[in-house]
């Protein structure tokens, strides 16, 4: 089957560089991004870019319709703290885009879905270190209720009816091309923002609040290998544990201060501790390394260094 994709969500963290990395390998005419709103120019300007609401059932199908899709990657979802503050807008967000794609591909108009979770399906009664796949979940964010609801249906509607759903347990993601938005772990993209900018950063979570985390990079990599495995090969329908390297606020200014010396961190919990505190410090993904290969590249000092080059001509340019 040649895939001819579309992106619920191609505007955010992720959406963006997943659907840069997938026009790449399947040409531009093959990748439909789409989004609520069209503020990503740059992916606007680089490819087909429609306005399609993921909570919308109908206008999600008129674009499958439209544009012969036959793949959905589903990157539309309302993050951690923001879901804290609109609890029933994150779960309406969630829930509805995931019943729309599970519903279309019941029906048999697209043939492979792709569905993020998170390790924020994991809460403060699992064990923090080294979060085996199967444990204890009892998440305490609505953004993890989401994403623990969201496994269990994934499973169901492959188990009931088929559906070939993929999904991966996503840690915190840092990159340097589209801020993120609304999350807990956004604080390791700001931090290296700042570091350039002014050379200090306030940190809204407490120096050793250890976390898992991965570059970008990595998770487009392991997304793309979750779906290009056999279908035979992806044991595991709810979602996989994944995981790259785990760090904490301290670490990261240590590691920035390899390369800016004066650089300072101090630090000011806010809401958002509680949300880190309940989550792992570190997961144990060798599931996803047995079942379909996945292996990371990018450690804690190849982020920073990827980071601040990446981040220095980037601020060159737009001046
Ligand atoms: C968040 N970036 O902070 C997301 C992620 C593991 C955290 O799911 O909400």
């Amino acid at each position: 089957m040649s895939p001819k994709i579309l992106i619920l969500g191609a505007s955010g963290q992720i959406g963006s560089e997943l659907t840069q990395r997938l026009r790449s390998i399947h040409g531009a005419e093959n990748v439909i991004a789409t989004d609520i709103s069209y503020n990503n120019i740059e992916l606007v300007n680089s490819g087909i870019f429609e306005r399609v609401d993921a909570q919308d059932y109908t206008s999600v199908k008129i674009c499958i319709e439209k544009h012969q899709i036959n793949t959905i990657y589903l990157m539309a979802a309302m993050l951690s703290a923001t879901g804290e503050k609109f609890p029933r807008k994150a779960w309406d967000l969630n829930m509805e885009s995931l019943f729309h794609v599970l519903n279309l591909a019941k029906e048999g108009f697209i043939k492979k879905v792709f569905w993020p979770s998170s390790i924020a399906v994991f809460g403060p009664t699992t064990p923090k270190e080294n979060t085996p796949q199967f444990t204890i979940m009892e998440p305490s964010t609505v953004y993890g209720i989401t994403k623990q609801v969201g496994e269990r249906w994934c499973e169901y509607y492959h188990k009931q009816y088929g559906v070939d759903i993929r999904s991966i347990r996503y840690p915190g993601i840092i990159s340097w091309k589209t801020m993120p938005g609304g999350g807990t772990t956004d604080y390791a993209v700001e931090i290296y923002h700042k570091a350039i900018a002014e050379k200090k950063y306030e940190c809204f979570l407490s120096e050793d609040t250890e976390l898992p985390m991965m570059f970008m990079d990595d998770a487009i990599k392991a997304t793309i290998d979750i779906m290009n495995a056999n279908q035979e090969d992806i044991k595991i329908k709810s979602s996989y544990n994944l995981a790259a390297v785990s760090f904490t606020p301290k670490q990261i200014a240590k590691s920035i201060q390899k390369y800016i010396p004066e650089f300072t961190i101090t630090y000011n919990p806010d809401f958002r501790q509680k949300i880190a505190d309940s989550w792992p410090k570190s997961i144990d993904d060798s599931r996803a390394r047995e079942d379909w290969n996945w292996s990371h590249s990018f450690s804690l000092d190849d982020i920073t260094k990827e980071m601040l080059t990446n981040l220095k001509a980037k601020a060159k340019q737009s001046v």
